[in-house]
């Protein structure tokens, strides 16, 4: 199966005659190959999104959220395709492929119901015979960067809330999973979106990202990735006073508090730390617990991790898939190594697991460590894999201390049974998610998606604060008293 472009309505190969291959990293099978694009083809997409987008401001909000609510309808009646599809490329286990999918079915419908909100305000105005409100108003082409991680849910908490705003798109998936940015192509395609409204570009970030950062007629970027890479994408954005929406890395912790049920720790820390193969923004890094309770903890995740099955997330009675790529893998293992150099203890894992059919994917071992030093390395940079450092405290207040050591501000957690430690701790944890009683992933996308610190610049994916990103407010004075009434001057 070749993958095109997706522009202008119509399925377009890219000006670059080289394709790539997508593999399964479960078993290295190769599933596509896609074409990667020139800057020639995102002026092409540019130029389509740009005609479309004056049209398409002009149809009613309500009407444009009408072919979300279809796109979700049609998510959903494919589910199981798209979750198999998602699965193949990216490696998450199907349950959570599944689960993936289906964030990206909720974002539609509650996107769609924007389409009857996008509430602007209405205020008093100081002077009388005069009416004062503000609206939303589209902003015009937007780029989309997203990550191979999710490779359909970051994309839907992006793309619709930027169309049902009036805006247009262009779209640019991750290199290692273009597979789900064509499916939704043929679902938009199937809903009929006028042309030129979604518009999807395959190829690497260096060529394309950058053409669509530096084109004058993108005037919004929404990335997620790596904070390397954000960084970079604000740079260039800046240069071209682009309004540029990051959301980057993380290094999320949970706190186990001495008084906290071990048990339901045990598992909130398994699901976040290892759950796609830790392969998450979200995902649990660090466990900051109290050293009262550190000991029986760690027996506790040994006994636990013993019943983690890795292998091919189609299987499913697989609970750990594979790493993306063999460089994320190598990256991975390197920073076992210098944990082990950083003398942290290696409790469990540690290894690139090669045993079997194990060989043909790349693989590996959940891996905890234990009496890691808070200032040490795999504390505090981003691993993006299944490891996780134990860190002994004494208190609440050191707890919070060493969540908020790092330069990330994502997502944070802590298990106690005392309300007043749970609210000091929502209060004082500087991240931009916060759970109680639960691990660090699991976002509901009704809610504002992102974070404080290194992991972004101010503004979020998700909830109602995504239409922050793709809209500018317009604030509107209607004079009727018939003469000319100057603000701040003739009502005094
Ligand atoms: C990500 O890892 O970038 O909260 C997104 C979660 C998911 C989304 C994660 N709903 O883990």
């Amino acid at each position: 199966m070749q993958l095109n472009n997706y522009i202008d309505g119509k399925w377009q190969e890219a000006g670059n005659a080289k394709y790539v291959s997508v593999t399964n990293p479960a078993n290295g099978e190769e599933l596509a190959q896609v074409r990667l694009s020139t800057i020639d083809d995102v002026n092409k997409a540019v130029a389509a999104a740009k005609v479309a987008q004056k049209k398409w401001a002009l149809v009613p909000a309500p009407k444009r959220a009408d072919y979300l609510y279809e796109i979700g309808r049609i998510m959903k009646e494919k589910k199981e395709h798209l979750s198999q599809v998602l699965t193949k490329e990216m490696g998450k286990v199907i349950e959570e492929g599944r689960g993936e999918v289906q964030e990206g079915i909720d974002m539609a419908f509650y996107m769609a119901g924007e389409g009857r909100r996008l509430f602007g305000q209405t205020t008093p105005s100081e002077l009388s015979d005069k009416f004062a409100m503000s609206v939303r108003a589209p902003i015009g082409v937007v780029g989309l960067i997203t990550p191979w991680n999710f490779p359909v849910a970051i994309a839907t908490w992006k793309s619709f809330p930027a169309i049902v705003s009036g805006n247009t798109f262009l779209w640019k998936p991750a290199t290692d999973t273009p597979m789900m940015a064509y499916e939704m192509a043929k679902i938009f395609e199937e809903v009929g979106l006028p042309a030129g409204v979604a518009n999807i570009v395959f190829g690497s970030g260096s060529t394309v990202g950058t053409a669509m950062i530096e084109h004058p007629d993108v005037k919004v970027i929404s990335f997620t990735g790596s904070t390397e890479t954000g960084r970079s994408v604000a740079e260039l954005g800046g240069r071209h006073l682009k309004k540029v929406s990051l959301e980057m890395g993380g290094k999320n912790a949970v706190i186990v508090m001495d008084d906290a049920d071990l048990g339901l720790a045990v598992e909130g820390i398994l699901w976040s730390a290892f759950g796609t193969a830790g392969q998450r923004c979200t995902a649990c890094s660090r466990v900051i617990v109290h050293k009262d309770v550190k000991e029986e903890l760690e027996q506790r995740l040994l006994e636990a991790m013993k019943h983690l099955t890795i292998g091919d997330g189609m299987d499913e009675s697989v609970k750990i898939g594979p790493i993306i790529n063999k460089n994320a893998l190598e990256k991975i293992h390197s920073y076992v190594q210098i944990g082990i150099d950083e003398g942290a203890t290696l409790l469990a894992g540690g290894e690139i697991l090669s045993d079997g059919q194990l060989a043909l994917g790349n693989y590996y071992a959940p891996t905890l460590f234990t009496n890691v030093d808070k200032e040490s390395r795999i504390a505090k940079e981003e691993i993006f894999g299944p490891v996780v450092s134990l860190i002994g405290i004494s208190s609440l207040e050191e707890a919070i201390e060493v969540n908020n050591s790092v330069v990330f501000g994502l997502s944070s957690s802590i298990f106690s049974r005392d309300v007043n430690t749970i609210f000091k701790a929502q209060r004082d944890l500087d991240t931009g998610i916060i759970y109680v009683n639960a691990g660090t992933s699991g976002a509901e996308i009704h809610l504002p998606f992102g974070g404080t610190k290194g992991t972004g610049n101010g503004h979020r994916d998700s909830g109602v604060a995504a239409l922050d990103v793709y809209t500018e407010w317009k604030s509107i004075y209607v004079d009727f008293s018939g003469k000319l009434q100057r603000a701040q001057i003739d009502n005094s």
